[in-house]
C-alpha cells in the first residue's frame, strides 16, 4: 500500500483482490467525480468505463446522507472547510468510495487512483491487470489547511501552468493554493478601479522579461477549476512593503508624487506604501473589495513581511487600518507572521515563516494574542530552497532542504505552547524559477512530503516507510511529465 499521504486507518484483506475488467462501469453520486475518474481511467486502460445510474457498478462513489446538511469539519475548531473524511472498501466484486461531502469523496478517489498500478497515470493504453488490494481504508485529514504557495510576481506563470499545479496539489489531497499576486517586480491581477496596476505594474518581472497579469475572467476560470478539485485560492496582495510595481503604475501613491522605475532585481525591503497618505487607504480598500469579489474562499492575504522601509509606528498604523478593511469585505485576514505586532483582527491567521526553533518577537506577539497559526517554517517547507549545493536553481538562505528535512518534523511541536495550528503551507518563491519545469523540480518530491505532514496522523508517519512509498511515485510523476529531483535518500525503482 503506497498511498501518499498515508491514510489514518488501513485494514488490509490479503485474501481479496479487485480487478477492473473491460466491461466495468462507474456509478457516482457526484456528477463531476464520475466523469473525472472515468477521464483519468480510460486512456491507460483502454476500457469504455461508462458512468451509469444503476447501482451495482464495479466502482461506486457514494455520498453519505450527512452531505445534505453540509457537514463541516471541526478540526482545530474551525469551520472554514467541509468534512473531508472518506472510506474506501475493496472487495472482489467492487470498490466502494464513501464520503460525507464531495471533498471527502474526491479524496477517496485520489486514494483509489494510488491503489491502482502506477501505469494508471499514463495517458496511453498500458497492460493490466488493473488490480486493487482488498480491504478497507478509513481516512480523514489531520489539518484543515493543507497548502502550497506560488509566487507569480517574481516570475509570471499563465493560467494553464496554474491549473496543472492545482491538479498536482489535489492528487496529494492538498486543498489550498495561495497566490502571491504582487511584489516589487510585478502586479498580476486586474483591478478595475486602478487599471494601470496590471497594464503598467504587471509588465515586468525578475530578469527583465515581459511579465503579465491575470484578467478577471482568467482568474475566475482558475477559481472554478480549483474549486472542482476542492482547492481554495488564497490571493495575496503584499503590503505595506513589496509594492514597487504598484508605485510604478500610480505616481500619486508615492509620497513625492514621482513613480519609480520598474524593478527587475531580487532585493527586498526597499518599497513602501505611505501609511500617512489618505490615498493609500482608498487604494487598499478598492483593491481588497475587488479581490474579495473574485474570491469565494474565506481568506484574503495581506502580506506584511519585510516592511523594512516602513517605520514600526507606520507599520502598526497601516495594519491597524487595513485589517478591518479585510473584515469589512467579509473575509478573514491572513498575513505573514509580522502582522502579530499589529492589533488582532477576529479570526486572524499568522503565517509563520521563521527558520529557527525560537519564534521571533512578532510571532510571540501573534501567539500571545491567540492568532490561528499557519506553519511555513522556511527551513522545512520553503520549496524555493535548494535540495543540496548542486541543485541548479533555488536559494539557500534557510539552508538546504532535502526530502527528509521537509518530511521529518511534527507541526504540533514546532512552536512553543499549544498554538491553534490550522495547517501547513509550502511556499514556492520564484526569484530563480522561470519555467514550469523549474516549478516541478523544486516541488517534487518535497510537495508530496509536505502533503503527508499536513494530512496524516503523526503516529502513522515515519521516514523509512515514507521513503519506500515515495519511491513508487516517481514513475507516476514521469507519466505526468514532471521532471523531479532524484533525491539520493529515496530508493527509486
Ligand atoms: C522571504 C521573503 C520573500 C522571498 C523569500 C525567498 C517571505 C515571507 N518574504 O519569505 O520576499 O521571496 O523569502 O525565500
Amino acid at each position: 500500500m503506497n498511498v501518499i499521504p498515508v491514510p489514518a486507518e488501513v485494514v488490509p484483506d490479503p485474501s481479496v483482490t479487485f480487478t477492473l475488467r473491460p466491461d466495468a462501469t462507474i456509478r457516482s453520486d457526484s456528477a463531476f467525480l464520475g466523469g473525472y475518474l472515468a477521464d483519468l481511467l480510460r486512456p491507460p486502460t483502454g476500457y469504455a468505463l461508462p458512468v451509469v445510474e444503476v447501482a451495482g457498478a464495479a466502482i461506486e462513489l457514494v455520498l453519505l446522507p450527512a452531505a445534505i446538511e453540509g457537514a463541516r469539519s471541526n478540526i482545530s475548531g474551525i469551520s472554514d472547510f467541509p468534512d473531508e473524511s472518506y472510506t474506501v472498501e475493496v472487495t472482489a466484486e467492487r470498490v466502494t468510495v464513501r464520503g460525507r461531502t464531495e471533498a471527502g469523496l474526491f479524496y477517496g478517489v485520489q486514494t483509489l487512483l494510488q491503489l491502482l498500478p502506477s501505469t494508471v497515470d499514463a495517458r496511453t493504453v498500458q497492460d493490466g491487470p488493473w488490480t486493487v488490494p482488498g480491504g478497507r481504508i478509513v481516512d480523514r485529514p489531520r489539518y484543515a489547511y493543507r497548502g502550497a504557495m506560488l509566487d507569480v510576481s517574481r516570475h509570471f506563470f499563465g493560467v494553464e501552468v496554474l491549473k496543472r499545479f492545482v491538479d498536482r496539489l489535489s492528487r496529494y489531497k492538498m486543498n489550498v493554493l495561495h497566490l502571491h499576486l504582487s511584489d516589487d517586480q510585478g502586479w498580476r491581477i486586474a483591478v478595475d478601479a486602478w487599471p494601470r496596476l496590471a497594464t503598467v505594474g504587471g509588465a515586468s518581472q525578475v530578469g527583465g522579461g515581459p511579465g503579465g497579469h491575470y484578467t478577471k475572467a482568467q482568474y475566475a476560470e482558475l477559481v472554478a477549476y480549483a474549486a472542482a478539485r476542492h482547492v481554495t485560492l488564497v490571493p495575496e496582495i503584499d503590503m505595506p512593503g513589496h509594492v514597487n510595481a504598484a508605485l510604478t503604475a500610480y505616481p500619486e501613491l508615492n509620497r513625492d508624487g514621482v513613480a519609480p522605475p520598474p524593478y527587475t532585481g531580487v532585493d527586498v525591503g526597499f518599497s513602501t506604501l505611505g501609511a500617512d497618505l489618505d490615498v493609500t487607504y482608498t487604494f487598499v480598500r478598492q483593491v481588497l473589495e475587488e479581490l474579495a469579489a473574485l474570491t469565494p474562499g474565506p481568506y484574503l492575504h495581506i502580506g506584511g513581511d519585510e516592511a523594512l522601509s516602513t517605520s514600526p509606528e507606520d507599520y502598526l498604523a497601516f495594519m491597524n487600518r487595513v485589517q478591518p478593511l479585510v473584515t469589512a469585505t467579509g473575509k478573514t485576514v491572513v498575513g505573514w507572521h509580522q502582522i502579530g505586532a499589529a492589533d488582532r483582527e477576529p479570526g486572524r491567521i499568522a503565517q509563520y515563516w521563521g527558520n529557527t526553533p525560537d519564534p521571533d518577537n512578532d510571532m510571540r506577539a501573534a501567539l500571545a494574542k491567540g492568532d490561528r497559526v499557519l506553519l511555513s517554517p522556511a527551513n522545512r517547507v520553503y520549496l524555493d530552497m535548494k535540495y543540496d549545493a548542486d541543485t541548479r536553481i533555488g536559494l539557500d538562505w534557510a539552508g538546504h532542504i532535502t526530502v527528509r528535512t521537509a518530511y521529518d518534523w511534527d507541526p504540533a511541536t514546532l512552536l512553543p505552547g499549544t498554538p491553534d495550528v490550522i495547517g501547513v503551507e509550502a511556499p514556492l518563491w520564484t526569484e530563480t524559477v522561470e519555467t514550469e519545469a523549474d516549478i516541478d523540480l523544486l516541488a517534487f518530491p518535497r510537495l508530496p512530503a509536505v502533503a503527508e505532514v499536513a494530512w496524516s496522523p503523526q503516529p502513522a508517519r515515519d521516514w523509512p516507510a515514507f521513503r519506500a512509498r515515495l519511491a513508487t511515485h516517481g514513475p507516476r510523476w514521469t507519466h505526468w511529465g514532471v521532471g523531479f529531483h532524484p533525491d539520493p535518500e529515496i530508493p527509486w525503482p
